[in-house]
């Protein structure tokens, strides 16, 4: 997911020419936002962390990009190209050190593990989406 945060600063097109540059194939796209109840079923895992209401109020305020991303290796290589969670401490050239403010606003989502990529990416589209 492109973030809230992203979309605001106008950052939507050069996050994406990051991502193609890096080779991975967009095979499913959409803008959209996340109601409460989306947000907050999308970060199950986190209800129990101290952040989850800040987290679940900043998905929500506004449209996000929504993509499925294929590519050998992706969930790694999606995570380097990203960067840390934290922008302060991610590597120079990733996109959270180029796009993002902080821990909370910090541009850009990316699954886990390829169980969690499988899950988010039905989370957001019908087998239809998919190409
Ligand atoms: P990542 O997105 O890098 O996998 P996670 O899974 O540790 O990071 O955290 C999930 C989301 O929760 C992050 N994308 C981040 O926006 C938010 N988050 C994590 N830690 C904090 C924090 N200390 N304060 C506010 N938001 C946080």
């Amino acid at each position: 997911m492109l973030k809230p945060d992203a979309v605001e600063n106008g950052h939507i097109g050069a996050i994406l020419e990051k991502i193609t540059g890096a080779g991975f194939k967009i095979v499913a796209m959409k803008y959209t936002q996340l109601s409460k109840r989306d947000a907050e079923a999308f970060y199950s895992v986190h209800n129990e962390r101290p952040f989850f209401g800040e987290l679940v109020t900043f998905m929500t305020r506004g449209p996000i990009v929504a993509a499925i991303l294929e590519k050998d290796n992706a969930v790694e290589d999606f995570r380097a190209l990203i960067g840390s969670t934290n922008p302060a401490e991610a590597a120079e050239g990733t996109i959270r050190k180029l796009f993002a403010k902080d821990i909370g606003e910090n541009a850009v989502h990316g699954s886990d593990s390829d169980e969690n990529a499988a899950i988010e990416g039905a989370f957001h589209f019908a087998g239809r989406e998919i190409y």
